[in-house]
C-alpha cells in the first residue's frame, strides 16, 4: 500500500504531530498479539483498550458477525425490533447482577454514561420529584467524552477546554492515597471514610435536589484506583438514606475484569440502581455498549398512557443487530471458557508478577485487582507524563504494548493470558525501568 496522508486522521486522544513523526502502527491481530506494520509480534498488555477480554480474533465471534452483516445488515428499533436485539439483551440482564434486568443499548461507554445520566434525572422527575436534578461525581472519574460524561467525570485535561459543561454538578474526592496505601496487593485498606464526603455534599445542596451518583468502581483510566475497603458499600448506604441512584460505571471492570464474576459490582458485593457496561459486551469487535436498570427505576417509566414513548432516548444504533450477533457470540465465549474465572484464578500470579516491579527505580506504587495493574513513577521534573511516555513506546519497540496516563502504567491484558506472557510483560516493563532515566 502507498504510504497514506497522516493529516487526514484527527486521532483520538493523542499527541498527533508526535506520532506522525513516529508512527506505531498496527496491521493485524490474533490471540493475546498484535502484528505491527514492521511484522513484529505485540504482546497484547491492555486488551486493545480494555475492551478484547477473549483475546483476538475469536472464531465464534468472526463468524457471527459474517453470519449477521450478510443476513440483517441493519434493522431499526425505533418503533420496530428484530430478534438478536432481545436476545442480547436477556443475555446480558441474566449475566448482570440482583434485577439489573433492563437494557437500553448505544455505541460506546460514552453514550451509555450519557443515557445512564439521565434515565437517572428523568426517573426522579416522572415519579414527581423533578427538583432532583443534580449529579455527583468524583475527582479522577472517567465516564467518557459526552458532555455529560466530562462533566460528572473529575479529570481536568478533559472538562477545561469544553466551557461550561452540564450545571448542577458536583465531586467527591479521589481515593488515592499513596501515604497511607502504597504497594497494597488489592483493595486498599485506607479510605472507606471518604465515602462520607457524600454527606458534606448532600447537606451542601439539600438532598432533594440530588438525583445520582455515578462513580467507576475501580477507577481505571485515570491510573487504576481500586476502592478502599468498605468504601462503595459506604456509598450505597448513604445514597439510600438519601433516596440518591447509584449508578457504577463498569466499563472497564465489566466482563470479568476484575476477576472471579462478570461485574464488579458482585466482585464488591453493592448492588447499583444503574449500571453501565461497553467495551468486553462485543469483545471490543463492534462498537457497543448499555445502561442496565433495575427493575424499580424501569417500573418507574412504565406509567401513563401505553401509546406513549417512555423514554425519549435513543441512537439509530441501539440494538445494531451486528453488535447483538456480536455480543452473544462473545458471551458464548466468555461462558465456553469460564473465562471470568480463569481471569480470577491466575490473579495472584499476575499480582506477584506485578509487584515484583517493587523497588526498580523510579517505581513510587503498584495498584492491582483482578487483571489489571497500574504501575506508578515518579514524574521527571518539569515534565509531567514524558517518562511513562517513554517506556511506554520503548515496550512497544520490544514486543509489548501497555497504556500509560500521566505517570502511570496501566496493564489489562486479555483474560486468556498466559504464565509465561505474564513474565514477558512484566519482564519487559522491568529492563525498561532498569535503564530509563
Ligand atoms: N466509562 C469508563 C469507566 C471508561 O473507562 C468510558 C466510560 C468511555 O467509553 P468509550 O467507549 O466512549 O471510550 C470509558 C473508556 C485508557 C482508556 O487507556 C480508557 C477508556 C477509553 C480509552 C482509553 O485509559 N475508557
Ligand atoms: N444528527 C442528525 C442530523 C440526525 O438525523 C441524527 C439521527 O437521525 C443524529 C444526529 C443522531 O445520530 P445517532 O442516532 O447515530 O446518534
Amino acid at each position: 500500500m502507498p504510504p497514506t496522508n497522516h493529516d487526514a486522521f484527527w486521532m483520538p486522544f493523542t499527541a498527533n504531530r508526535q506520532f506522525r513523526r513516529t508512527p506505531r502502527m498496527l496491521v493485524a491481530a490474533d490471540g493475546m498479539y498484535y502484528t505491527s506494520e514492521d511484522g513484529r509480534k505485540v504482546l497484547d498488555g491492555c486488551a486493545g483498550l480494555w475492551c478484547v477480554n477473549a483475546g483476538h480474533n475469536r472464531p465464534r465471534i468472526t463468524e457471527a458477525v459474517q453470519k449477521t452483516i450478510a443476513t440483517l445488515d441493519f434493522a431499526p428499533t425505533f418503533q420496530m425490533g428484530h430478534p438478536l436485539a432481545f436476545q442480547a439483551a436477556d443475555r446480558i440482564a441474566a449475566l448482570a447482577p440482583g434485577d439489573l434486568n433492563h437494557v437500553f443499548f448505544c455505541n460506546s461507554g460514552s453514550e451509555a454514561a450519557d443515557t445512564a445520566l439521565k434515565i437517572a434525572i428523568a426517573y426522579h422527575r416522572v415519579r414527581g420529584d423533578g427538583a432532583r436534578t443534580r449529579l455527583i461525581g468524583r475527582e479522577r472519574g472517567y465516564h467518557g467524552v459526552g458532555f455529560g460524561g466530562i462533566s460528572v467525570g473529575g479529570i481536568s485535561g478533559n472538562r477545561k477546554l469544553y466551557g461550561s459543561l452540564l450545571t448542577g454538578v458536583d465531586h467527591l474526592p479521589h481515593t488515592l492515597d499513596l501515604e497511607r496505601n502504597a504497594f497494597t496487593k488489592g483493595l486498599p485498606a485506607y479510605g472507606a471514610e471518604l465515602a462520607d464526603n457524600l454527606e458534606r455534599i448532600v447537606a451542601l445542596h439539600d438532598p432533594s435536589t440530588i438525583a445520582a451518583v455515578m462513580v467507576e468502581p475501580m477507577a481505571g483510566s485515570t491510573g487504576v484506583l481500586p476502592p478502599p475497603v468498605g468504601y462503595l458499600k459506604r456509598l450505597r448506604e448513604i445514597c439510600d438514606k438519601y433516596g440518591i441512584l447509584l449508578i457504577f460505571d463498569e466499563v472497564i471492570t465489566g466482563f470479568g475484569r476484575m476477576g472471579g464474576t462478570p461485574f464488579a459490582s458482585e466482585k464488591f458485593g453493592v448492588l447499583p440502581d444503574i449500571l453501565t457496561c461497553a467495551k468486553g459486551v462485543t469483545n471490543g469487535t463492534i462498537p457497543m455498549g448499555a445502561a442496565i436498570a433495575r427493575d424499580h427505576v424501569y417500573e418507574a417509566f412504565m406509567n401513563g398512557p401505553e401509546t406513549g414513548i417512555e423514554l425519549p432516548h435513543g441512537y439509530t444504533y441501539s440494538g445494531h443487530p451486528v453488535a447483538c450477533a456480536a455480543s452473544l457470540a462473545t458471551l458464548d465465549t466468555y461462558a465456553e471458557e469460564n473465562l471470568f474465572e480463569r481471569a480470577g484464578d491466575i490473579a495472584p500470579y499476575f499480582e506477584e508478577a506485578a509487584h515484583a516491579l517493587r523497588g526498580l527505580p523510579h517505581v513510587i506504587d503498584i495498584r492491582n485487582v483482578g487483571l489489571v495493574a497500574g504501575i506508578e513513577l515518579s514524574s521527571r521534573p518539569g515534565a509531567p507524563g514524558a517518562r511513562a511516555y517513554e517506556i511506554f513506546d520503548r515496550a512497544f519497540h520490544k514486543g509489548v504494548l501497555v497504556r500509560y496516563t500521566g505517570d502511570v502504567i496501566a496493564v489489562s491484558p486479555p483474560l486468556i493470558i498466559q504464565k509465561s506472557e505474564i513474565d514477558q510483560l512484566f519482564g519487559t516493563l522491568a529492563d525498561i525501568l532498569r535503564t530509563v532515566e
